[in-house]
């Protein structure tokens, strides 16, 4: 477990020795923690941190979005008005990974929006994309007119357009809104819809947050989205990859609400390491208590919500992450081909695709059909005696120095060069007091669940407050 005294205090040890202000220590490392929005449609009010214990009411414990912000309204005459704003994003899933992606205020995904069961909201949407597009609230029973489907239930919003969404909720549960094109959802486009029950859930949650999952197809070198990709090689919770998501913290004994939701190609069996969970809703809303039943992995289908429950009774960092392990990693290139690494370089008088390890034909075509995504032509034979991540001198016949010799075990080297701690460049108060290297363990779509004692607890909810964050 590293949540230790000593750890947390050589921490904050190591930041007051190097003279770094927390706030500068903050502002410094504000670009990693939060893609800003680049528009002016709308600023964050609320970045998704635990800082409110609850609702103004005390009727709900507001859901915290880490990374995200959510959607502010303003109240005409009763009617919560949203303005959401579809349009072109910057995003940093990494520090120093930023990617061009569609998204909506600035933000891919978009925006949480969050309300009450009962309200009655007109989203005004505004259409900054440069090609048509639509929103649609997916799962809420609306009339036809406002399901935000193209050509079927109203016209396309053109460039510059606008369209006004009107209804009134009668649900309760996690929702989502998402473009209706497909491509455009590969983009990015889709943010949760909240809806807080009347009658509170019971039994009641000390926290609550809420994860989109995503997942891209970007190449080296490369800052857009691949949306036709088949293949997947980033994979992010509320648009950041581990180790830049944000840390969930929480108080030893709270109860805990998650949220997930999908919109992808593939589906993500999230798992939380070292305590049982209910799955207490889906798409649909509420699960009756009476069809409650333990697990600790739940699979979050594609256009699926799945939310799930726990007490927090275990004190350390609990991992939170998808179970595949193609989905735990980071801007993995062997997807397409053997990468410049390690001193073995491109080979040169290759063409592009060639260059890139990129696969010609089709699927079963004699190119790929046998090789089983490996490389059969031009790839093989830098790649069959070793990993389809070229390593130490490809493990030659003849090899004679030790690094040479051991990179003729055949798959070698898998994981262990990936092996990359990056600690402070992801720092923030959610992480102070992890042990050393930490980040190295978590890439791709995965978090942490911290569950702290009350004066750690305390000391890293000070530390957010200090530093500005909420
Ligand atoms: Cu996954």
């Amino acid at each position: 477990m590293s949540t230790n005294r000593r750890g947390f205090i050589g921490t904050m040890a190591g930041l007051v020795a190097s003279g770094l202000s927390l706030k500068a220590y903050a502002q410094s490392h504000s670009a990693h923690m939060q893609s800003m929005p680049t528009s002016h449609s709308a600023m964050p009010s609320d970045m998704g941190h635990i800082m409110n214990p609850s609702s103004p009411d005390g009727r709900f414990v507001p859901v915290a979005t880490p990374d995200m912000y959510k959607l502010p309204y303003e109240i005409e005459k009763g009617v919560k008005v949203f303005r959401l704003v579809a349009e072109v994003v910057k995003r940093e899933f990494l520090p120093g990974y930023v990617f061009d992606l569609w998204g909506y205020n600035g933000q891919a995904p978009g925006p949480t929006i969050e309300v009450m069961e009962g309200d009655h909201v007109r989203i005004i949407f505004e259409n900054r994309l440069p090609e048509p597009t639509t929103v649609h609230w997916h799962g809420l029973e609306v009339p036809i007119e406002m399901d935000g489907v193209p050509a079927i239930s109203q016209p396309l919003t053109p460039p510059g357009g606008t369209y006004t969404y009107e209804f009134t909720l009668h649900q309760n549960g996690t929702f989502f809104y998402h473009s209706h094109m497909a491509m455009q959802e590969m983009m990015g486009m889709i943010g949760f819809f909240i809806i807080h029950p009347k009658k509170p859930y019971e039994p009641r949650v000390d926290k609550d947050f809420a994860i989109v999952l995503q997942e891209w197809a970007i190449l080296p070198n490369n800052t857009i989205p691949n949306s036709f990709s088949m293949e997947f090689n980033w994979l992010t919770m509320n648009g950041k990859a581990g180790p830049a998501t944000t840390p969930l913290i929480v108080k030893l004994g709270d109860r805990v609400r998650l949220r997930f939701v999908n919109l992808g190609m593939d589906h993500h069996p999230i798992h939380l390491h070292g305590h049982q969970w209910n799955i207490t809703g889906t798409e649909g809303g509420r699960v009756p208590e009476t069809a409650w039943y333990p697990n600790n992995t739940v699979l979050v289908g594609v256009a699926q919500v799945r939310d799930v429950e726990f007490v927090a009774k275990y004190p350390g960092d609990w991992m939170l992450h998808c179970h595949l392990p193609h989905h735990m990693m980071n801007h993995m290139a062997s997807m397409v081909g053997p990468m410049a690494e390690m001193g073995m370089g491109m080979h040169s008088g290759m063409d592009m695709n060639a260059g890139m390890g990129m696969m010609e034909g089709h699927a079963m075509s004699e190119e790929l059909g046998p090789g089983l995504g490996r490389g059969m032509g031009i790839a093989s034979d830098r790649e069959k005696s070793i990993s389809h991540a070229v390593g130490h001198g490809a493990g030659h016949e003849g090899a004679e120095h030790p690094m040479e010799m051991t990179a003729r075990v055949p798959g070698y080297p898998q994981d262990m060069h990936m092996w990359m701690p990056m600690d402070d460049m992801v720092a923030k108060p959610e992480t102070y007091g992890l042990a050393k290297d930490w980040s190295a363990a978590i890439t791709g779509m995965m978090t942490l669940v911290r569950t702290l004692p009350p004066d750690k607890y305390d000391e890293i909810m000070r530390l957010i407050r200090e530093t500005g964050q909420e």
